[in-house]
């Protein structure tokens, strides 16, 4: 891209939104421009969401320009198309730290900014969050305005529209803004997402568009009684009941979210209104850089890249877990022809892109809708289909009652590969996979699978697969250790932990390290260091309980590993076990605290945490001293 630091001088001196609202037109389009290329220059460097920002700029000026932020409540759904937002808020200069550790947050965080007024990162939250500020203002009499931004992937997500039944019902004052891309990682899927094209295709958007120029932006004060006649209008004639009028809320749109005179004056309008408002922006993914409008999926978020090219500067590292997940399922659905595979709305992240292709009537986009993808496979399941959902650990925590309620208690046979189990890195607190085991092992009937490595790994989503029940296997996210699979499957026997090392007798203290999934080299060094006796756990539930009666009774110590929370996690059900029966020895759990943990690079974090093999190894010593 040619150098337009020239440009650069509008953007340098915005320091709060005020600064901006003293601009004119022609100087909010200059940092427009501006703005873009900040977002461009600086993501090439730290990597992080560019596209989703880059089609924001327009919005979210003409956001902090009519609004009283952060009086007014801007309520961003995941956070991800937030840059632009955080840039103009105070964090210009420190953009260049996000995702990185101590660094601005990738997402959006009370304690970061007064601006963010809710935390996100998940998707399909801000119409709920918006409509209890909205609630709470009236309940206070606090005349702000509320309002809800949310993608056309975002309203995929359930929880979406139970807040707009809900807010249509409240007759609350609250503004929804749609920014319809067409996109969500992928192409946005769905019958909703039809419906917006169809309200975009044809007649419908050119005149209601420029039914909202020449109307919308001459309106004189008072509007609301000539606005009222407007929608009427608009509404018996170009639309007749939209769905989200129906609703309860007042449509206007589709506007083009990119002409930013348009935007102002539209929303100008809006906020002389009152009661829920829908307004539907149109705009491009990855807006005024070719590489990114072009791939708006790669660029959705990105490594480090050249900004002149658009290609990317990192090597990449190991083979994944994702692509070992990614191998067997085509693999298996090879010689399976009952297996289907679902995702919600992570067809890339998962690794479903070579199944998407290689059997497309076995794959299921379901959007972002976690709940459903799960009562949708039980359904399957119930019909002697074998659907595997993949999904990432986080993102599972949104289906909890599905998995007990729609699958669990009926015993139903799914497979469920979970990605990014364990800590993530620069995603941070809101998608750190921690918590997985803990909510799983209570669950009658699951079955826990933690891969050591990658050949495990293979033969653990195997193994799952057979088991006629429900299954999960948790693998982190990044790549292995290197150890090639092998193309032929192998069973594994379902609560059959692996011994690792054994402890020479007679030597020392006799310490068990007792490790689940790629942790265990994180424990082999102590193993090594202090003769200890190394066990791949292999299952979070059940248990080896033969294995773990046989090492309480000829071991002094037993150390847990995981990469999980402490609290409830697979050391706990260790513990509960030696509880049970009795067994005296001490027992130190390692691995995740009890808070959350922030963004920063995997290893960084685990440094942090004293969950490095060098920490470790510290920490064994200094338990086995405190006797
Ligand atoms: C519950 C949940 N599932 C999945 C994701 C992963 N995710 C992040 S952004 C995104 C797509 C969002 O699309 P959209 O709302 O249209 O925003 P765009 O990126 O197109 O601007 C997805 C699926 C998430 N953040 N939360």
């Amino acid at each position: 891209m040619n150098s337009e630091s020239n440009l650069n001088s509008l953007l340098a001196n915005i320091d709060d939104p005020a600064d901006l609202r003293e601009l004119n037109t022609e100087q909010l389009i200059q940092l427009a421009r501006e703005l873009r290329h900040f977002l461009i220059e600086s993501t090439a460097v730290t990597g992080g969401h560019l596209a989703p920002g880059l089609g924001t700029v327009e919005l979210t000026i003409a956001l902090h320009y009519v609004f009283n932020t952060p009086y007014d409540r801007l309520v961003w759904d995941i956070g991800h198309q937030a840059y632009p937002h955080k840039v103009l808020t105070g964090r210009r200069d420190q953009l260049r730290t996000i995702r990185q550790l101590g660094g601005l947050s990738g997402f959006l965080k009370r304690s970061e900014s007064e601006y963010d007024t809710f935390g996100a990162g998940h998707s399909s939250t801000s119409i709920s969050a918006a409509l209890g500020m909205a609630v709470a203002a009236q309940r206070k009499g606090e005349q702000r305005e509320v309002i809800a931004l949310i993608g056309d992937g975002a309203l995929t997500g359930g929880m979406a529209y139970e807040a707009l039944n809900n807010a249509g019902d409240l007759d609350a004052n609250l503004m929804v803004i749609l920014n319809d891309n067409d996109m969500s990682i992928s192409p946005n899927v769905g019958a909703m997402s039809n419906y917006l094209s169809r309200i975009l295709s044809g007649r419908a958007y050119s005149s209601v568009r420029e039914g909202s120029k020449t109307v919308l932006s001459t309106l004189p004060p008072p509007v609301k009684n000539l606005a009222k006649r407007w929608e009427e209008h608009m509404k018996g004639m170009v639309m007749p009941g939209t769905l989200f009028e129906e609703m309860g809320f007042n449509y206007i749109g589709p506007v083009d979210g990119h002409d930013l005179p348009l935007m102002i004056s539209v929303l100008k309008n809006m906020a002389k209104l009152n009661g829920p408002r829908f307004l539907h922006i149109v705009t491009q993914k990855g807006k005024g850089y070719e590489p990114a409008e072009g791939n708006p999926c790669t660029f959705h978020g990105i490594s480090p890249f050249d900004p002149d090219t658009g290609k990317i500067t990192t090597i990449g590292g190991a083979r994944s877990y994702t692509s070992v997940f990614s191998d067997w399922l085509c693999d298996m659905a090879s010689q399976d022809e009952h297996l289907v595979a679902i995702t919600p709305a992570m067809r890339e992240g998962s690794g479903l892109v070579k199944f998407s292709e290689l059997y497309p009537d076995r794959y299921f986009d379901v959007g972002i809708a976690e709940q459903h993808a799960l009562t949708f496979a039980a359904g399957l399941a119930c019909e002697d289909i074998k659907p595997v959902v993949a999904i990432y650990s986080t993102f599972l925590q949104r289906a909890y009652d599905q998995l007990i309620h729609d699958v669990a208690i009926q015993g139903l046979d799914i497979t469920l590969a979970i990605d990014r189990a364990g800590i993530v890195g620069a995603d941070g607190a809101t998608h750190a996979g921690v918590f997985d085991i803990a909510f799983m092992r209570c669950i009658p009937n699951m079955v826990i699978l933690c891969p050591k490595d990658e050949a495990e790994c293979r033969n653990m989503l195997y193994t799952a697969y057979q088991y006629p029940g429900p299954a999960a296997v948790r693998y982190p996210r990044g790549g292995g250790n290197g150890t090639p699979e092998r193309e032929q499957m192998q069973l594994i026997e379902i609560g059959r932990a692996e011994v690792l090392r054994k402890n020479q007798a007679g030597k020392g203290e006799r310490i068990a390290i007792l490790a689940w999934g790629d942790f265990i080299a994180h424990g082999e060094p102590s193993a090594n260091a202090l003769d200890c006796t190394l066990v791949n756990m292999r299952f979070a539930k059940p248990l080896d309980e033969a294995l773990l009666h046989e090492l309480a009774q000829s071991h002094d110590y037993f150390i847990t590993l995981e990469d999980h929370a402490v609290a409830g996690g697979a050391g706990s059900a260790v513990i509960e076990f030696m509880q049970l029966h009795r067994y005296t020895l001490p027992v130190l759990n390692i691995g995740i605290p009890d808070r959350f943990i922030e963004h920063g690079t995997q290893t960084e974090i685990y440094e942090q945490l004293g969950l490095d093999a060098k920490s470790i190894e510290k920490s064994i010593r200094n338990f086995i001293l405190e006797k």
